[in-house]
């Protein structure tokens, strides 16, 4: 698949999406944010897909909204609907993706660009990457998933920290209140990435869809239906290839080989 605002790489069951505008630290123009749909509807429904890396080209992740555009454009934006066909239709399907998402994040996630981040499974960030609800700096509130997705991953009192001051949050900091699964050296990210993401091309594939699925919905139900939630889902998993996989390999004492079925 080819994008005017993205690469698209697949290498075995690991697919690469890069942002791909460096020259504005990967700002999403309208372009970008139709593709970045398209891109991983595409590797929803790719079954060869098994994992989906999501990076920045150059020194950034993504600085959100390209700023810049809407002026070059001169056409007034509506907000309200922006968000509702574009942004929001791209987190959900991130989290609803059945597929583990990393995020590679190698320079600064600001505004929206921190919400996809967000929207991720994994943040393997470098050690030059920093975080920034840049939201309130112009005058906006957090969106694409921030007010749901950061109080949920570092709790209420540095989710408001960060949306109400928008200040920006270096990766040791982001380490230690665990917005960052892991942090690397600059020069060794896409290494540390690659390593965890083959990790995941040999994973029951299904099964971590499952999981993606209960844990989200566990976030904003009660342990009665999550019970019942667990319970439907497990039914699934444990009619799956891989499941049975794994019990016939832990019974006969050798290494799982997953098919994603
Ligand atoms: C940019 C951008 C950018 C255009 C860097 N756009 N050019 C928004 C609107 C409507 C409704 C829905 O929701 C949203 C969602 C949002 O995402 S709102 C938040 C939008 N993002 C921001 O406010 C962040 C703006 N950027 C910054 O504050 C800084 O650029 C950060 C802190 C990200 C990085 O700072 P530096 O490392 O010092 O880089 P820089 O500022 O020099 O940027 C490099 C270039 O990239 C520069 O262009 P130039 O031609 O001067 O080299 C910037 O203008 C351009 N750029 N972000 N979002």
């Amino acid at each position: 698949m080819t994008f005017e605002t993205l690469l698209y790489q697949i290498d075995g069951a690991v697919l690469t999406i890069t942002m791909n505008r460096p020259e504005r630290l990967n700002a999403m123009n309208n372009t970008m944010r139709r593709e970045l749909i398209a891109a991983f509807s595409q590797a929803a429904d790719d079954e060869t897909v098994r994992v989906i890396v999501l990076t920045g080209a150059g020194r950034g992740f993504c600085s959100g909204a390209d700023l810049a555009a809407a002026v070059e454009d001169g056409t007034p934006v509506n907000f309200g609907e922006l968000l509702r066909e574009t942004y929001n239709p791209l987190v959900l399907l991130m989290r609803r993706l059945p597929k583990p998402i990393i995020a590679a994040v190698n320079g600064v996630a600001a505004g929206a660009g921190m919400s996809l981040a967000l929207a991720c499974d994994l943040r393997i960030a470098s050690e030059s990457a920093s975080f920034m609800q840049a939201f309130v700096k112009i005058g906006l509130v957090p969106d694409s998933g921030a007010t749901w997705l950061l109080p949920r991953l570092v709790g209420l009192t540095r989710a408001l920290d960060l949306m109400l001051t928008g200040r920006r949050v270096a990766a040791d900091e982001a380490l230690t209140f665990g917005l960052v699964n892991e942090i690397v050296p600059d020069g060794s990210l896409m290494d540390a990435v690659y390593k965890t993401a083959r990790a995941f091309a040999d994973a029951p594939t299904r099964t971590i869809g499952y999981i993606k699925q209960a844990v989200d919905f566990a976030l904003d139900h009660d342990l009665e239906s999550t019970l019942e939630k667990e319970a439907e889902l497990q039914d699934l998993a444990g009619a799956t290839d891989d499941h049975r996989e794994g019990v016939a390999a832990f019974l006969e004492k050798r290494p799982p080989q997953f098919t994603g079925r």
